[in-house]
């Protein structure tokens, strides 16, 4: 199949799991074009099969705001007469689907039908497209797909409830690419960072509010005060500043580490005890998933569609929002006892699993299949 492929081309979970989808598909025979502003970050390899087709959005002074729908539409209405693209999947509603929807309409006017995939992330729906200056395109660009997902059951859930949606939703969970993680590295460096007796606490993210970053220093300021600790910080973004002064007030800034952005993940986490997720709300949890995968128990809020992946006594533990006195006491839990330790992480790499790439792309396959074969019925 011809794909066309729109996402945030970001450190964001949407478009790690939007290009790892692109690259695996392109390795199962498939031609896939990204269609975005930027070249996805973790789109390292171009080739024959993989085609990246930047959207530009001139500068006129006129606009007060620059129209990227717009831009983005007419590009994919040049992109699929350019290169026979038969079915769009775009992720993210906003304003993707509202994008594709128009591309769409363009080009049934010049007797091409190219039916769209809609993939919910979560903040497109819990956090902005709610809200009502948001809810009525993002309502309609939902109904009028041809096919609709969410990366978790919580996540569907919460579309039902807050929009009027007249679509089936299915669920497609996210995925890993297991073998990035069990590769494993011979040597995981950890000396660098840690002396042996530390153990290691990370929390990824963009910094953001929602993954309530204070409750991550909080956690492991007390951890610290139990048992020698480092943290890794890995991301940027708006809370950083406040994070640390806070850690400067605590006087833990020596065991603290700042990565800022970065594209080895897996590196990091490989010398990674502990993983922190105290997010305010979260429909997946992907980057719960990675630290899963490189064998590192996760201490998470049970919030959205968290639940869903980590489980709790299991691959680590779950908190109401907020608690992080039950956070520490559970990460301490875990942190004690050496057996018990490597019994969380053992569990934490089994549980990832479940989302090994090899399951999960085959159903976006099939999604793609029956979209086109219904289409072609009309
Ligand atoms: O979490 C973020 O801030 C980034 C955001 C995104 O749009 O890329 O992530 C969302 O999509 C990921 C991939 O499906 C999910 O794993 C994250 O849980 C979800 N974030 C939220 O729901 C807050």
């Amino acid at each position: 199949m011809k794909i066309g492929i729109v996402c945030y081309p970001t450190f964001g979970g949407s478009g790690v799991v939007a290009t790892e989808l692109g690259l695996e598909l392109s390795k199962r025979g498939h031609e896939i074009h990204f269609i975005t502003y930027n070249q996805p970050v973790r789109l390292e390899l171009l080739s024959n099969h993989v085609h990246y087709h930047e959207v530009n959005v001139p500068e006129y002074p006129l606009f007060h705001y620059q129209p990227y729908e717009l831009a983005l539409s007419s590009k994919l209405v040049d992109m699929v007469k350019l290169h026979g693209i038969e079915i769009l999947h775009v992720h993210y509603a906003i304003p993707h689907a509202y994008a594709a929807y128009m591309a769409k309409k363009m080009l049934i006017e010049e007797n091409i039908y190219v039916p769209i995939v809609t993939t919910l992330h979560g903040t497109d729906i819990t956090l902005v497209g709610s809200h009502p200056f948001y809810k009525p395109a993002v309502t309609f660009s939902i109904n009028k797909s041809d096919a609709v997902t969410a990366v978790s059951q919580s996540l569907k859930e919460d579309t039902l409830r807050l929009f009027d949606i007249k679509n089936e939703i299915s669920v497609v969970p996210n995925f890993i690419d297991l073998s990035k993680y069990n590769d494993g590295f011979t040597d995981c460096q950890r000396a660098m960072m840690a002396n042996d007796d530390e153990k290691i606490i990370t929390h990824i993210s963009n910094l953001r509010e929602v993954k309530r970053v204070q409750d991550v220093i909080t956690v492991f300021y007390n951890i610290q005060k139990e048992m020698p600790a480092k943290l890794m910080l890995v991301g940027e973004g708006p809370e950083r500043e406040r994070m640390e002064w806070r850690c400067q007030q605590l006087g833990i800034t020596d065991k603290v580490v700042f990565f800022g952005k970065s594209n080895e993940i897996d590196k990091i986490l490989c010398f990674s005890d502990l993983f922190l997720l105290p997010s305010q709300t979260e429909s997946f949890g992907l980057a719960a998933l990675e630290a899963m995968a490189s064998g590192v128990p996760v201490i998470s809020s049970n919030t959205g569609g968290i639940p869903e992946v980590n489980v709790h006594g299991v691959s680590g533990f779950l908190s109401d929002v907020g608690d992080v006195d039950d956070m520490t006491k559970n990460a301490l839990h875990i942190l004690n006892n050496e057996n018990r330790l490597e019994t969380f992480k053992n569990n934490a790499r089994k549980e990832s699993l479940k989302y090994d790439l090899h399951n999960i792309v085959p159903q976006y396959e099939a999604i793609y299949e029956d979209t086109l074969a219904k289409c072609l019925v009309l």
